[in-house]
């Protein structure tokens, strides 16, 4: 029985994922969209349902599962929304816009005593970082002792405000340091270049690893996520993705692409096709609403000592049974 989807937001992330359901992933469908826009809500719904408001997404019978997709600061309404509904709920990052709004949501769903939340940090599918972890977990390259991360858009997207560098990309490296190491963030060190771009990210984590990520927003070249472990006995890291290098006029190099959706192109889609199949089979996949707590704590953390000391020891609260 094919899973109709209901995709909340049509931006960039829920054009693309609405695209996909509708003709890639086994076993589900586009039930419908809504956006606020309904000019671009029809366009991404592509002759399937344009509802008036998201509660009414929520609430259809033609909804069997939910996509978050629309502005940072209603993801954690809408996802508790989803709880009460019983709906199964893919929530892009992040989860919320602050740790309070995160805890909350991870409250909601401890009480209903069943994982229903994904969140959209869709790098544990991507091929690269999955090679990655799986050489680093078969002790190929020995004790991780360093990651360096850099995380650079070409320019910030238009609706960039504040601490977003933090709280909408640095998060991805939250998770993915988290996911690649197994291990926890104990404390932050941020170091700010210029109105705060770049940024300049050290973290510790509880096994003494030193996770290190640069954020460039504007980077102005390409879009260009790079990852390196470093082990006692070697280092693994993200080969370059460009699927041609190119050599003209005494220079010779790889190809960028202009943001994350042709860049992480087919993690979106095993995101999406993994997540379905933990609807139909009821065994969550991917990051948790606690991981999203997680990532949404510590952004919290970082972009306060942003304007401060730019050190911290980082709060953590006991993960709840429901997620071990
Ligand atoms: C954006 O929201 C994403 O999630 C992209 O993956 C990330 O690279 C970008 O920096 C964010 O703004």
């Amino acid at each position: 029985m094919s899973v109709g989807v209901g995709v909340i937001g049509t931006g960039v992330m829920g054009s693309e994922h609405a695209r996909l359901l509708a003709r890639q992933i086994p076993g589900a469908h586009l039930a419908g969209v809504f956006d606020a826009d309904t000019a671009r809500a029809r366009v991404a719904a592509a002759g399937t349902l344009v509802f008036s408001d998201p509660q009414s997404l929520i609430k259809s019978d033609r909804v069997g599962a939910v996509i978050i997709a629309s502005p940072d600061a209603t993801h954690a309404e809408l996802a508790l929304a989803c709880l009460a509904a019983g709906k199964p709920v893919l929530c892009e990052k992040p989860l919320a816009s602050s740790t309070a709004e995160a805890l909350r949501v991870v409250q909601a769903e401890v009480a209903l005593k069943r994982r229903l939340i994904q969140v959209g940090y869709m790098r544990r599918f991507d091929p690269g970082y999955q090679e990655m972890k799986r050489i680093k977990d078969e002790g190929a390259v020995g004790a991780t002792v360093l990651l360096h991360n850099q995380h650079r858009n070409a320019q910030a997207p238009d609706w960039f405000t504040g601490p977003m560098a933090v709280t909408n990309s640095f998060v991805h490296e939250i998770d993915i340091s988290r996911w690649l190491t197994g291990s926890e963030m104990v404390s932050a060190h941020v170091t700010s270049g210029p109105g705060g771009d770049p940024l300049m990210i050290t973290m510790r984590t509880d096994r003494d690893e030193i996770v290190s990520t640069e954020v460039y927003m504007n980077a102005s070249y390409g879009y260009h996520v790079h990852a390196e472990l470093v082990g006692r006995q070697g280092t693994v890291a993200l080969a370059p993705t460009s699927l041609t290098m190119r050599n003209k006029d005494n220079l010779g190099g790889v190809s960028y692409p202009d943001n994350w959706v042709p860049r992480f192109a087919d993690a979106y889609r095993r995101q999406l096709t993994d997540w379905i199949d933990g609807v139909t089979t009821r065994t969550p996949v991917g990051a948790s609403a606690w991981d999203g707590y997680v990532a949404s704590s510590i952004a919290e953390q970082v972009a306060a000592v942003l304007a401060g000391s730019g050190s911290a020891e980082l709060i953590r609260t006991p993960r709840p049974s429901l997620y071990d």
